[in-house]
């Protein structure tokens, strides 16, 4: 495989092509305070413990992406320590065990810096990744991500991350309306809420892919076999 070969995998609602030297994994937000015990994601009353299932599919995409030498982007889901970019729409909305900002078992709750706010170890950034903080959900949302995309002529993204139908999903929308060919690994993505997972693989899917793709890890693997 040279990062200038147009490659295909089977994908629904039909086959994904795409050149490695034009493609960018984007990994989201799989930080502690989504997927630990005591962060933001149980503050609103999750069970955690679904999220954790997908590490190690999520590891193994991230090896795949970094062997090929895709573009490979972290994001994380975090506010400045003075909330300044925290609307208090998001802070006030619901009824929370512990709202953004406040203090938990791993720091100040969705706050950048803080434990609770990192990256899980095993999907830890390597040196030269990138890492987009956003305040939002979506990932292009008042973040420089569009331009880090566009100074590297990346035209086609492979999403991963938590969770599904909040941030994954909301990031993959922003970049459908913006021009890229996203497709979602649907074992490498997970929610709180497993039916609104279902729900969003078949909506992004429907219509002859009307965000994009959808696909399991296995149909990129199978791409070391017949390469
Ligand atoms: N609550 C929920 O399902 N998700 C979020 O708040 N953020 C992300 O999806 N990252």
């Amino acid at each position: 495989m040279t990062s200038a070969q147009m490659l295909t995998i089977d994908a629904q609602p039909s086959p994904f092509t795409f050149e490695a030297a034009k493609t960018a994994l984007i990994v989201i937000d799989m930080q502690r305070d989504f997927i630990e015990p005591g962060g933001f994601g149980e503050s609103l009353g999750n069970d955690v413990s679904l999220l954790a299932e997908i590490v190690p599919t999520v590891a193994d995409l991230l090896a795949f992406a970094r062997l090929h030498d895709w573009l490979v982007i972290h994001t994380r889901e975090s506010h400045a320590a003075d909330l300044s970019d925290c609307p208090p729409a998001k802070r006030l909305r619901g009824a929370p065990n512990a709202r953004i900002g406040d203090t938990g078992p791993m720091g100040r709750i969705l706050i950048r810096d803080e434990p609770g706010n990192a990256i899980v170890d095993t999907l830890a950034p390597l040196a030269g990744e990138l890492v987009i903080d956003k305040p939002g959900k979506g990932a292009f949302y008042a973040t420089r991500l569009g331009e880090e995309l566009a100074m590297r002529g990346i035209t086609h993204l492979f999403f991963a991350g938590v969770t599904t139908e909040v941030c994954v999903q909301t990031s993959m929308r922003e970049a459908n309306d913006r021009g890229y060919d996203s497709l979602l690994v649907e074992d490498a993505t997970a929610s709180y809420i497993p039916a609104f997972k279902q729900a969003t693989l078949d909506m992004v899917r429907s219509q002859g892919g009307i965000v994009g793709w959808t696909a399991p890890l296995s149909a990129l693997l199978q791409l070391e076999e017949t390469h």
